[in-house]
């Protein structure tokens, strides 16, 4: 069997390597051509735990190669990114999903598909997105006569089966998860459960192609609308005085409780960004997941305000002091604990807000990155955790990464804004 994986982003290269490492040939292809070279050199171009050594044994024992033109294979994965054609409620509009990626990815391997191929839609899609890509797949091959393109008849098998691993986590997580196997039809499901059985060992569940679409996209806005309860928790507490970790602890012993932890805001690629997928295609009806969204998206404007009122404090009792005195810290710009990941960070937009609005160089703390250039970050500076903690007015945490758990005392005139409850 040969497999073809078309995009080696986060998910598509673990899985292209997860199939060569039992041994099966596999052709990943991508348009970056960067990452197809480093990849044929048996290197990787993200940060993926053990994924460095599964690929560059793939490599090296010749069952993964890449490249930037598709070739014929047995089995097609599209992993391709789905991003939003208008960034998230900028102008007020619901953000709408853009499937460029996709129509382009099956204009790409039209012309190399045999009767018998499979063809997998694996990245995060709007529900009718796989329904879309069969008549992409049928309009870029019009040799094909009526009904070949459709159903049973169809000459090919095409099923979406969502990615669901959790970055940092994925090699252990592709191959224990259960997976959701959504075809066009019966014959598709049990062609895509044959593929994935050769590494997965959770169960793969048969569904239809629009039934796993929106499986994928409730998992993820589930998360989201919990995370919204807790942050609005925490700025309800806030109000009150009340301490909001030690409530959601004290809830959290009812046996039918389990709230999760507030927040800077909701980072990542999929959780802030896949609840919009349902909102744009049911807005009416979408209520609760539109307003988690609204609740995540607003926490780190709140965050920003508690800054500001925390300098105007603080010069308030030092009026010998100016604002370009007042020295703040922020602890963490990743978009969660332990991982180096800056994209769709709440924390590094805060970083940056604060960064722009004071008078003097802020101080950055992020274990795991060891460079920051000045065009990503004005007016900031990395710094070591223990220099920052000892020489700072106002510190931000805003990350609860390992490092910062072991702190136990903080100098005492040090001002704690704590977003994630492990400093107060
Ligand atoms: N967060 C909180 N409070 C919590 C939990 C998370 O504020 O109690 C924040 C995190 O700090 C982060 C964001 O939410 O900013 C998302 O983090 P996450 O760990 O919940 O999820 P991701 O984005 O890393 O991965 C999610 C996972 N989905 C679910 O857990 C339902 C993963 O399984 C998916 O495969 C992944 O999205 C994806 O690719 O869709």
């Amino acid at each position: 069997n040969n497999i073809s994986v078309i995009g080696l982003g986060y998910i598509g290269l673990p899985t292209a390597a997860m199939f060569a490492s039992r041994k099966k040939q596999v052709i990943g292809v991508d348009v970056n051509q960067y990452a197809v070279d480093t990849i044929n050199k048996g290197e990787i171009h993200i940060v993926e735990p053990e994924l460095d050594i599964i690929v560059h044994a793939a490599v090296t024992e010749g069952y993964l190669k890449a490249t930037t033109t598709p070739e014929e294979a047995d089995a097609f994965l599209i992993a391709v990114p789905t991003p939003f054609k208008n960034k998230a409620e900028d102008d007020g509009q619901i953000p709408e999903p853009d499937l460029t990626y996709i129509q382009k990815a099956s204009e790409a391997i039209a012309p190399v598909l045999k009767k018998g191929n499979l063809v997998i839609l694996e990245s995060t899609s709007p529900v009718g997105a796989t329904e879309k890509m069969a008549e992409w797949l049928a309009e870029a091959r019009p040799d094909l006569s009526f009904p070949q393109h459709i159903g049973e008849d169809s000459d090919i098998r095409i099923a979406h089966c969502p990615e669901r691993v959790l970055p940092g986590h994925v090699v252990r997580e592709l191959v224990e998860n259960d997976r959701v196997i959504g075809g066009m039809t019966n014959k598709c499901s049990e062609a895509a459960i044959e593929l994935y059985r050769i590494f997965v060992e959770g169960e793969c569940v048969k569904t239809n192609s629009r039934t796993a679409e929106m499986a994928k996209l409730t998992e993820n806005s589930c998360r989201d609308v919990q995370i919204a309860f807790a942050n609005e928790l925490s700025i309800i507490c806030d109000k009150l005085d009340i301490d909001v970790w030690e409530l959601i602890s004290l809830a959290n012993r009812h046996p039918r409780i389990n709230i999760l932890q507030p927040g800077p805001g909701v980072g990542g690629h999929c959780i802030a960004v896949d609840p919009w997928f349902i909102v744009s295609k049911t807005p009416e009806e979408a209520k609760i997941i539109h307003t988690a969204r609204q609740v995540n998206d607003a926490k780190p404007h709140w965050v920003l305000e508690k800054v500001k009122i925390a300098i105007a404090d603080l010069m308030q009792s030092m009026p010998e002091k100016t604002a370009k005195d007042i020295r703040i810290s922020c602890f963490g710009i990743a978009f969660k604990a332990d991982i180096d990941d800056l994209r769709e960070s709440p924390s590094f937009e805060i970083a940056k807000a604060i960064a722009k609005m004071h008078s003097a160089p802020v101080r950055i703390v992020e274990p795991n990155i060891t460079e920051l250039s000045k065009d990503r970050l004005e007016n900031g500076v990395l710094c070591e955790l223990h220099e920052a903690i000892q020489d700072t007015d106002i510190a931000v945490l805003l990350v609860d990464h390992r490092e910062f758990k072991e702190i136990k005392e903080l100098p005492s005139h040090v001002k704690v804004i704590d977003t994630k409850g492990i400093w107060s």
